[in-house]
């Protein structure tokens, strides 16, 4: 099947003294020959799109060795790897990450510039790589990143979607979609493994069947499909360690169908063949909605199932049994998206291999691990029995084998309890029949994490509260982090400078508690005005930027108020405009010395909503509606404005956040398992208003509620609230706000009602009620702190040097030890 593995070993590049230079003069060479032997264009016209691509394919080629290399040490080490399955990879743009990560910016932009070029023009013709939605999957992304950094022999497996997350077009204030189809014009960072491809199975019928003596399941399948290996290779910062993210891409099988071909109606044939194509086409576009649809369980099912034969055929090519199997391997489910891994495992093991029942289920219970995201047990996906039965009849037979044992072992220990065993069960019953992925992946799991700490205390009292009891030993969390490579060194250059040049050491990029040594220049007041200067460029070239989006002008002298992430009821944009109005209503109402003392304002919001989310599309085209009429008032002037960025996504944030004072992060407590865009803020200086929710509560513990500007319920508040079925009265100012809402203020009064509704007359679950006069307070309190900008600076570098226990590399070196006990494996230069 692979073509890796064969053929002889060239001392070509040996001979040459190895390795591709990396002096600007080569690097000239290297990229006038991509553009004209690779994209074939002439060198004596070449534009920034072509000078882009010229040199992406010149860093590929950097990261080509590289990875050889890496992957053949790791080969010949034979350590414990690390695979890490996600549905969802949202890397962005790679060529300045890259050539970062591999040490040879300078070089390159020597040799850009000296080709007549400007690298920051170059670099922004590249397109995201969109392959997910948002947290969940811009996490892997910046795990991806540690692990390389980390040295660990580990792989990432997903699936290569031919149209990303979609495009957000704003038309009259209203979203729509635009399919994203980003390998339109080739993707230099991908390397196609025609060789590396495997046969998934799909429908069909099983039988028991006595082969040589022995009895046998065999799956006879109705669709055959072919799963073709992409590899990206993710690099290290610091090291030659570069792994890989394999992505599967679906293809017609190369096994015909003598049938269909026989038949003479060729054409048709293979039409119907190149229907394959589409298991890979697009990825999902809901966050956190389960839906049941066939297509989507067959694009979990392909990808799982090419990953698990993949990694299988690596062991077998250098083991000759399976006994060592769990010392070599670990496998880290991203939420149970690819669970259905656990039961292919099985399936492969029993089936193909002819273990025991009994060796492959220890097998399976030692090399998974679990990551949940979500908080609350509607966000817990559920696959129906019978598409599931239809889909994959040997896996669910599997499952039902699972739950069997399961359930006996719950009666020995709770006797009959019906109602606990009804719960528990991997088999939901009821109309429809479901099988709940979570309980599946706790049951089998050696080892189920959390988010962040508050996640945890609510999957061990809520979500899972009857495992938790069952397994107290399987749970756990692993705070969230993000990397500080893709966040302050990429994207924040001038930060980065100026933090190196006052810890006197760049050793923070990989280390980054050395961050804390900030603390001690605090005072420092040249510090001070360098860390502002910083911050200033940044916000003018916020300030370009919105002008090039929106036609909209806004000075750099306001405060940037800046709430960016997917669209949702709980994550309270709804409660930002509604301030906002506040803030308008009241700038309206003051008298001209009052208006002197006004903190001018520029609020910017950006995020998509899935496209069957009526209530999350109505908040956007509020913002927009707010915005005209705010953004139009000759006497409001500076003194607000209301910016919504289209399409919004990961580019957009690597600008927007080192522009941004203040970032909103404002969930009702207990719904955001975690948060990683406060974290993003943090690291480049950025004050937060936020909610006490996931991950902020441990910011809080690092950086202190001096700090930041908390407000809104707690989560024990919260929940009091609710069990009380509470609705307290609105606030006096929330029930004027909505007045002029509903009142037609804005305009399309009817389309606003669901909103006003849902606080008004619907139980305000999300309590924007409740939270507003604190809200208010800590909108309040950032203006009087933003007045005074030495406080305001001492509380941004603070936060910088704070952050250091939101590194995605904290967490990855927390799994690696807890969770999937691997050891770095650190390639020789
Ligand atoms: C997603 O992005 C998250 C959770 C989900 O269940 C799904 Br589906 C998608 C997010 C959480 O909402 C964030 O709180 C968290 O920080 C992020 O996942 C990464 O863990």
């Amino acid at each position: 099947v692979s073509g890796e593995e064969k053929g002889r070993t060239v001392r070509f590049f040996e001979m040459m003294d190895g390795f591709l230079k990396n002096d600007p003069v080569s690097l000239q060479k290297d990229i006038l020959d991509h553009v004209e032997f690779t994209v074939a264009r002439s060198r004596f016209n070449i534009d920034d799109f072509e000078a882009y691509q010229g040199m992406a394919h010149s860093v590929r080629d950097r990261l080509i060795e590289r990875w050889h290399d890496t992957q053949q040490f790791f080969k010949k080490k034979d350590p414990k790897r690390l695979y890490y399955l996600s549905l969802e990879f949202l890397m962005g743009r790679s060529l300045s990450n890259s050539i970062i990560n591999l040490g040879v910016k300078d070089q390159y932009m020597d040799a850009l510039n000296q080709l007549g070029f400007s690298f920051e023009i170059v670099a922004e013709q590249e397109g995201d790589a969109a392959l997910g939605n948002g947290g969940l999957a811009r996490l892997s992304a910046c795990q991806m990143d540690s692990l390389a950094t980390m040295d660990f022999p580990a792989w990432g497996y997903g699936l290569r979607y031919q149209y990303g997350l979609f495009r957000q077009v704003i038309l009259d204030g209203f979203q729509h979609e635009q399919p994203d189809y980003w390998l339109n014009f080739g993707n230099p960072w991908e390397i196609e493994r025609v060789h590396v491809s495997y046969a998934v199975k799909f429908y069909g019928t099983v039988e028991e069947k006595h082969l040589n003596g022995k009895n046998c399941i065999v799956w006879t399948p109705g669709e055959t499909v072919e799963a073709v290996a992409y590899d990206n290779p993710i690099p290290g910062y610091g090291t030659r360690n570069t792994i890989n993210l394999r992505l599967w891409a679906a293809k017609p099988s190369g096994q015909y169908d003598m049938e269909s071909f026989g038949t003479g109606d060729y054409i048709n044939a293979v039409i119907d063949r190149q229907k394959a194509e589409t298991i890979s086409s697009v990825l999902y576009p809901d966050d956190r909605s389960y839906q049941g649809k066939e297509l989507r369980l067959k694009q979990q099912y392909f990808f799982v199932s090419a990953s698990v034969q993949d990694i299988i055929r690596r062991f077998k090519d250098s083991h000759s049994s399976f006994d060592k199997f769990h010392e070599k391997v670990a496998l880290q489910l991203n939420d149970t998206h690819p669970s259905l891994a656990i039961v292919e495992v099985i399936r492969v093991l029993v089936d193909e291999e002819h273990l025991s029942w009994k060796e492959a289920w220890d097998i399976a219970c030692n090399i998974f691990s679990y990551t949940t995201h979500t908080v609350v047990p509607e966000g817990l996906e559920k696959i129906p029995v019978d598409l599931l039965g239809s889909l994959l009849p040997r896996h669910l037979q599997i499952i039902y084998d699972i739950n069997f044992s399961f359930t006996e072992e719950l009666k020995q220990r709770f006797g009959l309890d019906y109602d606990r065993l009804s719960r528990m069960s991997i088999v939901e019953e009821g109309a429809v029949k479901n099988i709940r992925m979570a309980n599946l992946s706790i049951v089998v799991c050696h080892n189920v994490n959390g988010v962040s700490r508050a996640h945890l205390d609510t999957l061990k009292s809520k979500v899972f509260k009857d495992f938790y009891e069952l397994w107290p030993e399987k749970f756990h969390h692993k705070t969230n982090g993000i990397t500080q490579r893709r966040w302050v060194v990429v994207s924040n250059p001038g930060l980065c400078d100026l933090i190196t040049k006052w810890l006197g050491t760049d050793a923070w990029i990989r280390e980054v508690d050395l961050l804390l040594g900030l603390r001690e220049h605090v005072e420092n007041k040249e510090l001070q005005l360098e860390w502002r200067t910083v911050r200033r460029v940044n916000k003018i070239r916020l300030v370009e930027f919105i002008e090039a989006m929106t036609g909209m002008k806004v000075s750099p002298d306001a405060m940037f108020d800046v709430q960016i992430k997917r669209i949702h009821e709980y994550k309270r944009q709804l409660l930002n405009i509604l301030g906002i109005i506040h803030r308008y209503d009241c700038i309206k109402n003051m008298k001209d010395s009052e208006r002197k003392r006004v903190v001018p304002r520029v609020c910017i919001i950006g995020g998509k909503a899935a496209p069957g989310y009526e209530m999350a599309k109505k908040i956007i085209k509020l913002c927009h509606s707010v915005g005209e009429k705010i953004n139009t008032d000759p006497d409001i002037g500076d003194l607000l404005k209301l910016i919504f960025i289209p399409d919004y996504n990961v580019s957009v944030a690597e600008l927007v956040i080192p522009g941004s004072d203040l970032s909103q992060h404002i969930s009702t407590a207990g719904h955001e398992a975690s948060g990683t865009g406060s974290m993003k803020f943090l690291i480049n200086g950025c004050l937060l208003l936020a909610t006490a929710d996931g991950s902020r509560l441990e910011i809080i513990e690092e950086i202190g509620e001096e700090n930041m500007f908390i407000c809104g319920a707690k989560i024990h508040e919260v929940a009091k609230m609710r069990e009380n079925g509470e609705a307290p009265k609105l606030p006096l100012e929330l029930v004027h706000v909505l007045r002029m809402v509903r009142d037609g203020y804005f305009g399309h009064e009817e389309y606003f009602k669901p909103l006003c509704d849902s606080i008004e007359s619907a139980g305000d679950f999300y309590l924007l009620g409740h939270d507003f006069p604190s809200y208010l307070e800590a909108q309040a309190a950032a203006d009087k702190a933003f007045v005074d900008q030495e406080t305001w600076t001492k509380m941004s570098i603070l936060s910088t040097a704070g952050s250091g226990k939101f590194s995605s590399d904290r967490t990855i070196g927390d799994y690696a030890a807890e969770t999937w006990g691997i050891e770095p494996c650190r390639c020789p230069f």
